[in-house]
């Protein structure tokens, strides 16, 4: 990996990602889960708040925090990962947030399902795509601009999507979206949309910065590129032992250990988990648990017999639409969606 730059670690600084220890649990506790901000985190003054709904529809609508509290409740345990975790691990790399692999989390969202409220509005005919505001402005890429992002018509009616006010049963901190945030599960960190302010129905397709310049997989500049969607399939394994420190290296007793993890996709249902150690071609089945939920991770056990020495563990997942991690990274500009094996050195004695 090439030096990271003070600007890197600035945005590292104020974006964390989520301890690989807190994979243990299921739930991520809210100050564990990674946290992604483009921008500055906006001041919301909740009583003054409201979600405009307009565009393509029928009956626009206004809606205050207590007309979304009072409409029917759906709780879902969703994982959620930035597009861009892993960036750190390409080379050459794009200057953005320095991820290495854990920039993921999974809480249990509550909110109103979007289906209906696009109903009640009136979704007007030849409309395309629906597109979220948050409140939340800056400039990227030199283009000043809130922070934006569209889903197709059929993409945003799925029942599992919400307009989620609380988190873990709290009302949503501000950095995660307060008062209200989009959760598209299945879909990578950017289609979440924080700090809601408007929904927009609109008859073509929508162009804004975070839609057309970013989060597109180019190889270089002049490709129109295609657009990242749903999360491939990625496993981690809980550090084994005790870290160093400074390099993270593990220390674990010879003997047997037991290795623990999560895994997930977007796609399909986490089908399986192998584990490597040392390199080669042998990978070994390790044993699932029941996923969290549809729309959450799969943990998974398996049994090492560590012996002395300086080992590299691997983990690697599929799912059930027949994606496998790969060994090494799919480069692209905007560094997204390397899912490539995650490696663990341990050392033990
Ligand atoms: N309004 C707004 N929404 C946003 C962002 C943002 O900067 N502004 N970041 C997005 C990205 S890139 C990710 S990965 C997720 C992170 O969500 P979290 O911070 O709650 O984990 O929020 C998404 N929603
Ligand atoms: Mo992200």
């Amino acid at each position: 990996m090439e030096g990271i730059t003070v600007q890197e670690l600035g945005l590292a600084a104020r974006n964390h990602a989520m301890p690989l220890e807190t994979l243990r649990e299921p739930i991520t506790p809210v100050g564990l889960h990674y946290l992604l901000i483009h921008f500055d985190i906006p001041h919301v003054d909740a009583s003054r708040w409201e979600l405009a709904v307009g565009g393509l529809v029928e009956r626009p609508l206004q809606l205050g925090l207590d007309d979304l509290l009072s409409r029917p409740a759906r709780t879902l345990a969703v994982t959620l990962e930035c597009a861009g975790n892993g960036r750190a691990l390409l080379s050459p790399r794009s200057p953005s947030q320095p991820w290495l692999t854990e920039a993921v989390g999974t809480a249990k969202w509550t909110g109103t399902p979007l289906g209906p409220l696009l109903r009640e509005a009136g979704l007007a005919p030849g409309t395309a795509e629906v597109v979220f505001t948050g409140l939340d402005r800056g400039v990227q890429g030199g283009v000043e601009h809130l922070y934006e992002r569209s889903l197709a018509v059929d993409d945003a009616l799925r029942d599992e999507v919400l307009l989620a006010y609380a988190v873990n049963g709290e009302p949503l901190p501000p950095q995660h979206g307060y008062p209200l945030r989009l959760i598209v599960p299945g879909w990578y960190g950017m289609t979440h949309v924080k700090w809601l302010s408007a929904i927009t129905v609109v008859g073509e397709e929508f162009r804004g910065w975070q839609q057309e310049e970013a989060y597109r997989l180019r190889q270089s500049d002049d490709e129109v590129g295609t657009p990242v969607t749903r999360m491939l399939p990625r496993s981690l394994v809980v550090p084994p032992g005790i870290p160093e420190f400074l390099s993270r290296t593990r220390f674990v007793d010879a003997g047997p250990c037991v290795l623990e993890g999560r895994a997930w996709s977007g796609w399909a249902p986490i089908e399986r988990v192998e584990v490597n150690v040392d390199g080669g071609d042998t990978w070994a089945d390790a044993e699932l648990s029941d996923a969290v939920s549809t729309y959450a991770w799969t943990g998974w056990r398996f049994a090492w017999d560590a012996g002395p020495g300086d080992h590299e563990l691997c983990c690697r997942a599929s799912d059930a639409a027949g994606n496998t991690q790969p060994n090494d990274p799919k480069w692209n500009i905007g560094g997204y969606c390397n899912n490539a094996v995650q490696r663990v050195s341990v050392t033990v004695s």
